[in-house]
């Protein structure tokens, strides 16, 4: 096993500078924007390359806004959404949860402060990825996503995990038991949230190029 703790992943990952100048920051595009809530829900179950074209449709129809999902037209929403696939599920799911935001915050800067986990995974179409997409990317939390890309990455490097709570929990405590070693990777003592947001997205950048069918190689994590 080339990599013994989640510090070292971190590491191998960053000496291959896989996250590109032209991107945010924290990796998801237009994160800590509401736009990140109607990615994470379609970009389930499909290629993110096919959400980027639902989002232009949505942004060209100016419905790219908390109210204006609530209040849109379901069919004009199916039809908008249908490149990132399951369309009617997935607009009917959407539009749910944002009347359902309005309903219980009121509005989007609200909702990135006060929603909670528990919240988010008591939506109808909302599991455990989509809700930590969520709170880390739209919200700025503290939270680590685990993906499919993640675990088979690590299935890849020969870790065997039973369940999406214990791959979060090896990924978040190898960071935090070795903080300073890797505020000295950044040279700056970046918020956790920021390192749990570029992390996920070097995870991502690796498999993406690196994946053959289930697996993912792993030769350039481990020279
Ligand atoms: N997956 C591959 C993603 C990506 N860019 N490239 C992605 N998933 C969520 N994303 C946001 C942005």
């Amino acid at each position: 096993m080339c990599i013994a703790n989640s510090y070292e992943l971190l590491h191998a990952l960053k000496r291959l500078e896989l996250l590109k100048e032209e991107r945010h920051p924290l990796w998801w595009p237009n994160a800590l924007t509401f736009e990140v809530v109607p990615g994470a829900i379609l970009t389930q179950q499909t290629k993110w390359q096919k959400v980027e074209k639902s989002l232009e449709n949505l942004k060209e129809a100016d419905l790219l806004s908390l109210n204006a999902l609530a209040n849109a037209d379901i069919k004009q929403l199916q039809t908008l959404v249908k490149p990132s696939g399951f369309y009617n599920t997935k607009a009917k799911r959407l539009q749910q949860l944002c009347r359902n935001i309005i309903n219980d915050f009121g509005d989007f800067e609200t909702f990135q402060k006060e929603v909670t986990r528990e919240w988010l995974l008591g939506q109808k179409g909302i599991g455990e990825e989509t809700a930590d997409s969520i709170l880390c990317y739209a919200c700025g939390k503290e939270v680590m996503v685990v993906d499919s890309y993640t675990q088979r990455l690590l299935n890849a490097l020969g870790y065997a995990f039973e369940s999406y709570g214990e791959i979060q929990e090896w990924l978040v405590s190898g960071i935090v038991e070795n903080l300073p070693h890797v505020y000295e990777l950044y040279q700056e003592e970046l918020p956790l949230s920021t390192i749990y947001s570029r992390f996920h997205g070097k995870i991502v950048a690796y498999a993406k190029v690196h994946i053959r069918g289930r697996s993912v190689y792993i030769e350039e994590l481990c020279r």
